[in-house]
C-alpha cells in the first residue's frame, strides 16, 4: 500500500514541491484547498495532475476533521499560512486565526480522528504531523547563528503566530505523545515564490527591466540580511523529519546570510544590468518592526537526517531570473497566477 499524505497550503510553494517529491517518493499525496472556486488550485492541477484534492480550510475546524477522517493520512504536513510577513500587520487577526489557530485546529483533526486523548501516549499506527516553523520566530536574535535551542522574540504578527503553533506543536507531542514536529525553516525562494517576496519581486523587476517593461524598481530595506535557500531543497528536509525513529525539531537553512543589496546585485548582474541605475529606495515599504538578520545553524539537520542543501545563492538567483525572463518573454503574466515553472 502507497503511504499517504495530506498537504495543507497545496496550493502555494512549498506545497508544490513537497507534492514532487512525495510524489516521486511513491506517496499517495492529497492535498486540502480552500474556497469553491481558488484559482490557484487549477494552476497547481496543470502542474501535478496526480495530486487529489480535498476542500477545507484552516479556519474550519469542521472541514478539518472531515478532510482527516477522508483521507486518512499516514503523514500531515501543515504549510497552509497567512505567509507575507507585512500582510500580518494589516490583518493581524486573521494572521492569528490562521496562522496561528489553524495549527490547533489541524492538530485536533488528528487527535480526534486517530482516538489521541490524555494517556493513551503510544505513537504506534498514529498519523506523523509536520508544522512548518518559521525563522522570523527569531525575530531580534539573541546569538547568530540559530539552533534549536535559541530563544524566540518575534517582531511581527505573523511571527508572533508562528511561535504558538510551534510551541503549540511541541505540546501536544508532550502532552498526548503525538509524533508531531516543527521544521524551522529559513527563507527558501524558486521560480515558484509569490510575487510579493523580496526575492522574486526582484528577478521579476530585472526581468521587466531587461525586456523594456519597466524602467524602475522600488524596494524597502536594502540592509536586512536572510539565510536563503532553495525551496526543492527545504522540501526534503520536511520528508526527512517525519522519517526519523522519534519526533524532535530541526532547524534548516544554508548556514549562510546575504543582504537584501547583495540580493538585489546578484540578480541585476545576472541579466548585464547595473542595478544602481534602476533600484529607487521606498520608505513606505519598510516594515514597524524589522528582522535585521537571520542566519541558520543547521548542523543538527546535517547529522541526524544527512539533510544538505544543493543550490547555492548565485546559483538561486540565476535560476530565478532565468526563469522569470523566460516567463515574461513568453507572454506570461504572474500577477495572474497563469504560469508556474
Ligand atoms: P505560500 O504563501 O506560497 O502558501 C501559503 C498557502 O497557505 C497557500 O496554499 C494558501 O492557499 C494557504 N492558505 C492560506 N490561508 C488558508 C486557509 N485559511 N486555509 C487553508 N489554507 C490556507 O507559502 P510557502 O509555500 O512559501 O510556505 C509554506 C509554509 O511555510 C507557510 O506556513 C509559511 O509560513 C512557512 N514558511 C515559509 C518559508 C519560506 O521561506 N517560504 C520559511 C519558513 C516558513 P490559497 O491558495 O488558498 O491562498
Ligand atoms: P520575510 O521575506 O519577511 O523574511 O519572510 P520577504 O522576502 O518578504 O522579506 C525579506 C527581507 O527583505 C526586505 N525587503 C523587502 N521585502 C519585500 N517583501 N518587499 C520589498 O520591497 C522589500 N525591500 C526590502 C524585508 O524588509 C525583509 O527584511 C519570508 C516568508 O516566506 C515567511 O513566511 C517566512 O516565515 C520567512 O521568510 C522565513
Amino acid at each position: 500500500m502507497a503511504r499517504r499524505a495530506l498537504i495543507t497550503g497545496i496550493t502555494g510553494q512549498d506545497g508544490s514541491y513537497l507534492a514532487e517529491h512525495l510524489l516521486a517518493q511513491g506517496y499517495e499525496v492529497w492535498g486540502l484547498a480552500r474556497g469553491q472556486a481558488n484559482p490557484r488550485v487549477s494552476r497547481m492541477r496543470k502542474l501535478l495532475a496526480d495530486v487529489q484534492v480535498v476542500r477545507g480550510d484552516l479556519l474550519d475546524q469542521g472541514s478539518l476533521i472531515s478532510a482527516v477522517e477522508r483521507v486518512q493520512p499516514d503523514e500531515v504536513y501543515n504549510l497552509g499560512a497567512i505567509s507575507f510577513v507585512p500582510m500580518s500587520w494589516e490583518q493581524a487577526e486573521l494572521t492569528a486565526e490562521v496562522t496561528g489557530m489553524g495549527v490547533l485546529r489541524m492538530l485536533e483533526a488528528i487527535r480526534v480522528c486517530s482516538g489521541v486523548s490524555r494517556g493513551s501516549n503510544t505513537r504506534s499506527g498514529q498519523m506523523r504531523f509536520y508544522q512548518a516553523s518559521s525563522s522570523e520566530m527569531f525575530g531580534q536574535v539573541t546569538e547568530t547563528p540559530q539552533t534549536e535551542r535559541t530563544g524566540f522574540h518575534p517582531r511581527s504578527p505573523y511571527g508572533v503566530a508562528k511561535a504558538y503553533g510551534h510551541f503549540l506543536t511541541q505540546n501536544y507531542r508532550e502532552s498526548y505523545g503525538m509524533y508531531a514536529v516543527s521544521g524551522i525553516l529559513f527563507n527558501h525562494e524558486s521560480p515558484r515564490r509569490g510575487a510579493e517576496f523580496v526575492t522574486r519581486k526582484v528577478t521579476l523587476g530585472v526581468a521587466r527591466i531587461k525586456l523594456g517593461l519597466a524602467s524602475e524598481l522600488r524596494l524597502g530595506n536594502l540592509e536586512a540580511r536572510r539565510d536563503w535557500g532553495f525551496a526543492g531543497d527545504y522540501v526534503r528536509a520536511m520528508h526527512l523529519m517525519l522519517q526519523a525513529a522519534a519526533p524532535e525539531d530541526y532547524v534548516i537553512g544554508t548556514g549562510r546570510m546575504k543582504s537584501v543589496r547583495e540580493l538585489v546585485e546578484a540578480a541585476f548582474t545576472a541579466a548585464g544590468l547595473d542595478w544602481e541605475q534602476y533600484v529607487i529606495r521606498d520608505q513606505t515599504l519598510h516594515r514597524p518592526a524589522e528582522v535585521d538578520l537571520l542566519c541558520a545553524d543547521p548542523k543538527k539537520a546535517r547529522v541526524q537526517l544527512g539533510w544538505e542543501p544543493t543550490v547555492s545563492f548565485d546559483d538561486l538567483v540565476a535560476m530565478m531570473v532565468e526563469s522569470d525572463l523566460r516567463l515574461l518573454s513568453n507572454g506570461g503574466d504572474p500577477d495572474q497566477d497563469s504560469s508556474w515553472p
